[in-house]
C-alpha cells in the first residue's frame, strides 16, 4: 500500500513513521509512504494556508486553493487512484473493521490533516471519506492520521507474525482482550490464574471466552446485544 499525507506540519510524521511496525512495514516494502508539505502549494511570499473565516469568528480557516492544488498534483504522481480521507471531529467514527476495509481495498491512501478552526467546506469535495477519531478535539488532522496509519499497517498482509491471526480471527473477535500474564508466577502475593499454570489447553481457552466476555459485559457492554452476546449488527463490526 502506498499511503501520502498532507500537512503543515510533515516533520511530525518522519519519526514515528520510522520506528516500530510501520518502519518494518517500509522496510519490508510492504508499505510506501509519502508526507508532503501544503505549503509547496502556495504562490505568495508568506506560503500562506489559512485565512480568517467569512461570517466572522474566532480562529481561521484553512484556504481551499492550496489544498485542492496539493490534493491534485499528489493524486497525479501515481497511477493509482488515491482514495483521500480527510479528518474531522464530523466524520464517521473509526473502527477496526473499517480499518480492515481500508487495508483490504486501497492500494493507495491520502490522508489530510487539517489545522487551526477548520477546512473550507468546498474543499471537502475532494474527499471521499471524513473520518473522526474520537468525540474531542485535537490542534489538528496528524494524529489521526498517524493513528489510521498504525491501525491500518497491521493488517497489511505479512506485517505482523503470528501474533494476530490467533486473537483476531478467534472466537473472541468482538470482545476485549482476556487478561494476559507472564512470569513470575507469583508477584508481592498475586498468582498468576491456576488454570493458565496447567497445561490444559481446552480449559485455558475455555477460561479466556470467559474472561473476555465477562470483561466485556463490565466495561463496555454497548459491545453486546440485549442478550449479552457479542454483537454482529454493530455499526463497527464486520459481518462477515
Ligand atoms: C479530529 C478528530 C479533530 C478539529 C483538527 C479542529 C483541527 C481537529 N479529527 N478526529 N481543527 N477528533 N480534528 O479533532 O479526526
Amino acid at each position: 500500500m502506498r499511503i501520502d499525507v498532507l500537512t503543515i506540519f510533515p516533520e511530525m510524521f518522519e519519526p514515528l513513521l520510522g520506528a516500530s511496525m510501520i518502519g518494518r512495514a517500509r522496510s519490508l516494502k510492504v508499505l510506501e509512504t509519502q508526507v508532503h508539505d501544503l505549503r509547496d502549494w502556495t504562490h505568495d511570499f508568506h506560503r500562506t494556508v489559512d485565512d480568517a473565516p467569512y461570517g466572522g469568528g474566532p480562529g481561521m480557516v484553512m484556504m481551499v486553493e492550496p489544498l485542492v492544488r496539493a490534493i491534485e498534483a499528489i493524486q497525479a504522481l501515481d497511477e493509482r487512484r488515491a482514495h483521500t480521507i480527510f479528518f474531522t471531529p464530523a466524520g464517521v467514527p473509526f473502527t477496526q473493521a473499517r480499518a480492515g476495509e481500508l487495508a483490504a481495498d486501497f492500494s493507495r491512501l491520502l490522508l489530510v490533516c487539517g489545522h487551526y478552526e477548520g477546512i473550507d467546506e468546498r474543499a471537502y469535495l475532494w474527499a471521499d471519506e471524513e473520518i473522526s477519531i474520537g468525540d474531542y478535539v485535537l490542534t489538528g488532522g496528524e494524529l489521526p492520521a498517524h493513528v489510521l496509519i498504525d491501525a491500518v499497517t497491521r493488517l497489511l498482509p505479512g506485517v505482523l507474525g503470528d501474533e494476530t491471526s490467533a486473537l483476531d480471527e478467534s472466537f473472541m473477535k468482538g470482545l476485549l482482550e482476556y487478561p494476559q500474564y507472564t512470569r513470575p508466577a507469583q508477584f508481592r502475593g498475586m498468582m498468576v490464574p491456576e488454570v493458565l499454570l496447567s497445561g490444559h489447553h481446552a480449559n485455558i481457552d475455555a477460561w479466556r471466552a470467559e474472561q473476555a466476555l465477562e470483561r466485556t459485559r463490565r466495561r463496555r457492554p454497548d459491545l453486546l446485544d440485549e442478550g449479552g452476546r457479542v454483537d454482529t449488527e454493530q455499526p463497527g463490526r464486520r459481518s462477515s
